[in-house]
């Protein structure tokens, strides 16, 4: 039985991430950029049906829905050798099409008039689906329309598909780049709460991260979008193999997450990959033991998402959870004993609370794509140093918010209309108290965090829950 999936793509982001994400699936399952099965690619054994389905044409349609406020990026798609791909039913741009102007507030605003519109597509979709498992969002944070109109949108599926899992790929705005977006702190913290909130998992993909690999590991003086999102879209493929080639282990989404995300907030992961490569640029590696492949997941420069922890927060940190999706030529029988090396040797530190889970999951790869490197490994982690990325937002909202700065703009939206700012101070809060969470996490008495505070105490019943099952 699939366990479809639907993938609702906002703003400049959100739709150019996706737009490659659909055009590696379409590769990996021998689908033409018409929707049309190759003629190579009959024998299958893979599940097209999560993330697609077939028209009465035999032509193979993505679950997903393009939205936007300004037409510029949906029209590139529209012109592209990928316009017959999509349902074009599915397609939503606003009419006036201005965009939200890099303002959470009209993002968010807009979501809200054109709501109803948005949610008939979701609804068609996800009555043409036999047992819809969830939502994938993708969407920048930062921005107007995938950061206000995100939040509107999960905050919806939320409240109408409450049974359903939320899953977003989330952006993070490049930190080291003054001249981004200046409103961005504002941006990201509202987004932050939804993302808290309203959805069961984030994956965080960081811009800082990503330039940072594209310069250092990839020699890429300037990288564009088209090449960072070259890595997001490996990144993303990889992270939904298991679900698309079913194995022994991994096969749904909630199967997934429920090894990650042991309590309810702590659910933002960030990723790994090696080998790292853009266009077919390949640093050669060619010792292929699962222990190798694990070691090169764990070392940092792989990971994409910068610490800005300090030396000292940095030793504290630990993982909650990790699962390595491995692929290609490798010994299964290996991984018994690279998981207990790497135990042995303390090459990671987990947190004292549970068990220490490290997952593998050797997941086979697609016959139709040829790489060079004969095994490939992506690493999904929950690892408590996230939280200093959130303080960074955190301090840059601050000090924003001190100076009074562009406040105006928010103020002509409803939610924040007679000088209302409470929105930005509780998101605050939320925030201050996802990263007081992580750091806890840190502890050995986390299980006992938050029990004095009757607000955190779904924590703890989340956690009841868990352990009576
Ligand atoms: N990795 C990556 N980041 C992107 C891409 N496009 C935009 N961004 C980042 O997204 C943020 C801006 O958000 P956009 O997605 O452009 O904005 P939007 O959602 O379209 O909203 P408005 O244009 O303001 O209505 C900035 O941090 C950009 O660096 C992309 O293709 N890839
Ligand atoms: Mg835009």
């Amino acid at each position: 039985m699939p366990r479809e999936i639907i993938t609702i793509q906002v703003g400049q982001c959100g739709n150019q991430i996706g737009m490659e994400f659909w055009k590696q699936l379409c590769l990996e399952h021998g689908i033409g950029k018409d929707g049309l099965l190759e003629d190579f690619a009959t024998q299958g054994g893979d599940r097209k049906d999560v993330f697609f389905y077939q028209a009465d044409d035999q032509h193979f349609i993505p679950r997903s829905l393009l939205i936007d406020l300004e037409p510029r990026v949906i029209n590139g798609i529209q012109n592209s050798e990928y316009r017959n791909l999509y349902n074009h039913e599915n397609i939503f741009v606003a009419e006036h099409g201005g965009g939200a102007g890099n303002n959470w507030a009209s993002g968010y605003h807009q979501g809200e008039q054109v709501v109803d519109d948005i949610m008939d597509m979701v609804d068609r979709e996800a009555d043409g689906s036999d047992s819809l498992e969830g939502f994938v969002l993708c969407h920048s944070i930062a921005g107007g329309t995938g950061s206000g109109m995100g939040s509107y949108l999960l905050e919806t599926l939320n409240d109408r598909y409450s049974k359903k899992l939320v899953q977003t790929y989330s952006v993070f705005p490049n930190q080291m780049e003054t001249s981004d977006v200046v409103v961005q702190p504002y941006n990201s913290l509202l987004t932050l709460k939804r993302l808290t909130l309203n959805a069961d998992c984030v994956v965080v993909l960081d811009n800082t991260a990503l330039n940072r690999i594209a310069v250092e590991r990839l020699h890429l003086p300037n990288p564009t979008f088209a090449q960072t999102n070259s890595l997001v879209s490996t990144v993303m493929s990889a992270s939904t193999t298991t679900l698309r080639y079913p194995g022994y282990m991994n096969n749904d989404l909630v199967g997934l997450l429920a090894s990650l995300i042991p309590t309810p907030r702590c659910h933002f992961l960030m990723t790994g990959y090696t080998p790292l490569t853009v266009e077919r640029q390949v640093n050669m590696i060619r010792k292929t033991t699962v222990l190798d492949v694990m070691r090169r997941l764990l070392q940092t420069k792989n990971i994409m998402v910068s610490s800005y922890a300090r030396t000292k927060e940095a030793s504290q940190a630990k993982y909650i959870s990790i699962l390595n999706i491995i692929q290609g030529e490798v010994d299964p029988t290996q991984v018994h004993e690279s998981l207990q090396r790497i135990r042995e040797r303390k090459l990671v530190n987990f947190i004292d609370w549970a068990p220490a889970s490290i997952q593998v999951a050797l997941s086979r790869k697609s016959p139709y794509v040829q790489t060079t490197h004969r095994v490939s490994g992506l690493m999904l982690a929950n690892h408590t140093s996230i939280r200093h990325l959130f303080g960074k937002c955190l301090g840059q909202y601050e000090k924003l918010r001190k100076k009074q700065a562009f406040l105006d703009n928010y103020r002509k939206f409803p939610m924040f209309e007679d000088n209302d700012l409470s929105e930005f101070d509780e998101s605050r809060e939320i925030i201050e108290s996802l990263v007081d969470e992580y750091k806890a996490c840190e502890s050995p008495d986390y299980i006992k965090w938050g029990m004095e505070d009757p607000g955190e105490a779904n924590v703890a019943a989340a956690l009841d829950s868990k352990l009576v099952l």
